[in-house]
């Protein structure tokens, strides 16, 4: 085993890893950022190097400075957590390079699961089979129009060296085959560098069900069951399950030893995910995630096992400790990821700031894994996961109205988060009785009554203790009570009550009663500018395309009128509450 970790990460995954590497008797090591320099995993770990910078490209992706880490150190281990650095071969071998074993797959299987064609080769070769489609580049957009003709619509055009929903789009006739090109090209280029893209038959509503893989290198590898991730939106994860509710035995069955195909085909090891698509009881390869999961706790939950303590074993060379017959799947897990981001009327804005309070539940069967404490900042640089409530229960009713009890209990202060719509969808008849896809949040469940929570400090504790006895009499149905009312002594008792909202947030598209000037409602970069000077628009109406987390949005006109000035052209970086254009 290794004598010393470090944790290529921050946030929640950091904390993670850090925690197993203690049970296991293995030091660690933190690399923080300078506005991490007293994060929770920088406090947790053994040692800390600064990485300096505050972006993510100035620190946690700064290979220079990570790879000085690791040789001052002397950590004889890398763990890369998930995104930053997990996926990227180049890193790899880098770390491998210095003798430092990484923890993960060989680079040349990274390296086959990088790019969606190379991927989808590879699986075929095990006769493991993705949605039906074509491997072949698209030049000309005839090709789609034949595929349309043969398959029929709607068709799913893909970026090839893309991932994570980024650059796909969805041709529904043969009239939107040229846009839908551009545009997926457009995106692709943008987000991957690479404008290559390929198509296949667009399934209408499926499930994301995907299958946790473990393969040591001595030859062997498990499936611990699946994971269902079809409460999205926008290719973010907002609640996953395992196992997959309503999956029949025969496809579960199929679905692992196809996942187990896959990740032999590659020559795997380590810790992988293989996606699939599920519908109509079929089921279709998509991609393999070469790194440990966000969601990964649930497989934890109904397994007993401990992810990152089988990667470890597995990366310092033991043999897997069990066999197939061996993995038994027990009651089940739901994760709901608490993120820093405002879901009000379904907009999921950022909502970065300092956590001023933070309570987290207990109680039989809930865990929380978690990133930051009371009094940290979440950063607008990073990712915006505050932590990750993960419940088992044992069926899948008793793990719904666990979850919803244990968020029920949680507070979360000074920044606003997603509960409001995680309890949203958990409380939802359409998810309990898993009639629910990969479309739903985004086509079906209705947020627009969602309100933002904790967004404002509860009262003000600085003087809890200063309470004063007021006794009073009350009256119900006429009957007399004595009451007594411990308040706090400088605040009038109806004044106790939780303040309003603290931050007057824009929401970023409005019903209609806009000034005119319509600002973008977060950083990005404008790729499209859709009005010009003089033309008349109705509310509503996009009028430019931001690009902005991860993906394009429509900024839409805040009342009707007619376009005076345009501010942006394609390819301006722009800040939250830039306007981009006045309406008169
Ligand atoms: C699809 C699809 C339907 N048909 N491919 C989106 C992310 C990327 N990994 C693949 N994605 C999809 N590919 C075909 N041929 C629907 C999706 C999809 C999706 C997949 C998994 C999880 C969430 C999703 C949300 C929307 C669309």
């Amino acid at each position: 085993m290794f004598t010393k970790v470090l944790i290529a990460n921050r946030g929640e995954i950091a904390v993670r890893v850090i925690r197993a590497c203690r049970e296991m008797g293995v030091a660690t090591v933190a690399v923080y950022s300078d506005l991490d320099r007293e994060a929770l995993h920088t406090r947790l770990a053994d040692e800390a190097y600064a990485l300096g910078g505050q972006t993510a490209a100035e620190s946690y992706l700064d290979t220079e400075a990570i790879l000085s880490a690791i040789d001052r150190s002397g950590a004889d281990a890398v763990h890369p957590g998930y995104g930053f650095f997990s996926e990227n071969a180049d890193f790899a071998r880098a770390v491998t390079d210095r003798g430092v074993t990484f923890i993960g797959p060989p680079p040349g299987a990274i390296e086959v699961m990088g790019d969606k064609i190379s991927a989808r080769l590879a699986a075929e070769k095990v006769g493991v089979l993705g949605v039906p489609g074509t491997t072949d580049f698209i030049t000309d957009p005839d090709q789609v129009r034949a595929f349309g003709t043969e398959h029929g619509y709607p068709v799913a055009i893909k970026a090839a060296y893309g991932g994570g929903g980024r650059g796909m789009k969805v041709v529904t006739d043969e009239a939107s085959i040229e846009d839908a090109i551009e545009s997926a090209q457009r995106e692709a280029m943008a987000y991957f560098a690479r404008d290559e893209i390929y198509m296949e038959r667009y399934l209408t509503a499926p499930r994301h069900v995907e299958i946790q893989v473990l393969a040591d290198a001595h030859g062997n590898a498990v499936y611990l069951g699946e994971r269902d991730c079809s409460a999205q939106r926008r290719h973010q994860k907002l609640i996953e399950e395992a196992p997959a509710p309503a999956l029949p035995d025969e496809v579960r069955t199929a679905m692992g030893e196809a996942a187990v195909a896959v990740a032999l085909g590659c020559g795997y090891t380590n810790a992988g995910t293989v996606e699939f698509l599920y519908e109509d009881g079929d089921f279709y390869y998509l991609e393999m995630n070469t790194r440990l999961q966000v969601e990964h706790p649930v497989t934890e939950l109904v397994t007993g096992l401990d992810l990152v303590e089988q990667q470890l074993r597995i990366a310092s060379g033991e043999p897997l400790s069990f066999s197939q017959d061996d993995v038994a799947i027990s009651g089940h897990a739901i994760e709901v990821r608490i993120n820093a981001e405002d879901p009000a009327g379904g907009a999921f804005l950022p909502s970065p700031g300092r956590i001023t309070g933070l309570k987290v539940p207990d109680g039989f069967g809930v865990r929380f894994d978690g990133g930051y404490e009371a009094g940290d900042e979440i950063s607008q640089y990073y990712d915006n996961l505050v932590g990750k409530l993960v419940v088992w229960g044992r069926d899948r009713d008793v793990a719904i109205r666990r979850t919803l009890r244990a968020l029920d209990e949680m507070v979360v202060e000074g920044v606003a988060t997603t509960i409001p719509a995680d309890v949203a969808i958990l409380a939802h008849p359409d998810f309990g009785a898993v009639s629910h896809s990969t479309k739903w949040v985004e086509e079906t469940l209705d947020l627009s009554d969602v309100r933002a929570d904790g967004a404002a400090p509860v009262g003000d504790d600085d003087d809890a203790a200063a309470t004063a006895r007021r006794d009073t009499t009350v009256e119900v149905d006429g009957r007399r009570f004595a009451v007594s009312l411990w308040v706090p002594e400088t605040v009038a008792p109806a004044a106790a009550a939780r303040p309003g909202k603290a931050k007057g947030r824009r929401s970023s598209g409005g019903a209609g009663g806009g000034d005119g000037r319509v600002a973008v409602p977060m950083q990005g970069t404008i790729v499209k500018v859709l009005v010009a000077v003089g033309d008349s628009v109705e509310a509503g109406d996009p009028v430019c395309v931001l690009e902005a987390m991860k993906m394009e949005n429509n900024v839409a006109a805040d009342k009707a009128g007619t376009i005076a000035e345009v501010l942006v052209t394609p390819g301006d970086s722009v800040g939250a509450g830039d306007v981009v254009v006045v309406i008169e």
